[in-house]
């Protein structure tokens, strides 16, 4: 589907369903996380592949409902960033990573912990290395993984973090793209740990103009209900 979607006005999340069915079904993201209600589990650390290999070739582009870092299309196979381990079922290669932000630093997260929100969230995104490509991919429901990482206000930030210090401690659970069309194809690992952005960095995001105009603001989807799915979560 191409009809419009935003995340205000008459399009927005309570509305999505009339043209993305998807979009009301049972394992939608995100979800407010319950920490005292998440299983444990020993999943394997995560292991990322080739994500030290950066460069010059980093383009960001503001696509109208994000901002989307991604890799160059001729960018070699070799050197392809990817995510296996941590209960992953297979090696599932990296696409981008795109931004999730509020108006003011108290919301902005997809995702929640305890019914908190935090000032922004992050989306590293992987294709199942079977499916070849992330478009092959979103049509199968193993087809996606995404690392969710929230960002807490502070006042330092270099790009190497953009992923927290530790790893170990992170939420799983089986899901979906959290715009339209809410396919149901994501295993979703959200890190315990923040990393930090100054006020000022986020105010460079809201000077952002969206799709329609707007200031490209509150770029969020709320929480949607669980449907008596586990939340899993690995602490080492
Ligand atoms: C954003 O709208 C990105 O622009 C989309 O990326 C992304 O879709 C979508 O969010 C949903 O991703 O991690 N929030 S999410 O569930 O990655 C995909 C593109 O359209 C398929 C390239
Ligand atoms: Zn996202």
């Amino acid at each position: 589907g191409s009809h419009h979607w935003a995340y205000s006005g008459e399009d927005d999340p309570a509305h999505w369903y009339n043209f993305y069915d998807l979009c009301n079904g049972n394992k939608q993201s995100p979800i407010d996380i319950v920490p005292s209600a998440a299983k444990p589990q020993n999943f394997l650390p995560i292991h990322l592949g080739n994500y030290d290999t950066t460069g010059k070739s980093l383009t960001l582009i503001n696509n109208g409902h994000t901002v989307l870092l991604s890799l160059p299309k001729n960018y070699a196979d070799y050197r392809m960033p990817f995510v296996r381990d941590g209960g992953l079922t297979n090696q599932f290669i990296f696409a981008q990573v795109h931004f999730h932000w509020g108006a003011e630093g108290v919301r902005g997260s997809e995702h929640t912990v305890n019914n908190k929100h935090y000032a922004a969230e992050l989306h590293f995104v992987h294709y199942n290395k079977k499916y070849g490509s992330l478009g092959n991919a979103t049509s199968h429901p193993d087809g996606l993984a995404v690392l969710g990482v929230f960002v807490e206000l502070n006042d330092t930030l270099s790009l190497r973090d953009l992923l927290p210090e530790s790893l170990s401690k992170f939420y799983r659970y089986m899901g979906s793209l959290t715009t339209p069309g809410c396919q149901e194809i994501v295993v979703w690992t959200v890190f315990a740990d923040p990393i930090t952005a100054s006020e000022h960095q986020l105010a460079e995001f809201r000077q952002l103009i969206s799709e329609d105009g707007d200031n490209l603001i509150n770029n969020y989807r709320p929480p949607q209900p669980l449907m008596g799915r586990t939340v899993h979560v690995r602490s080492a």
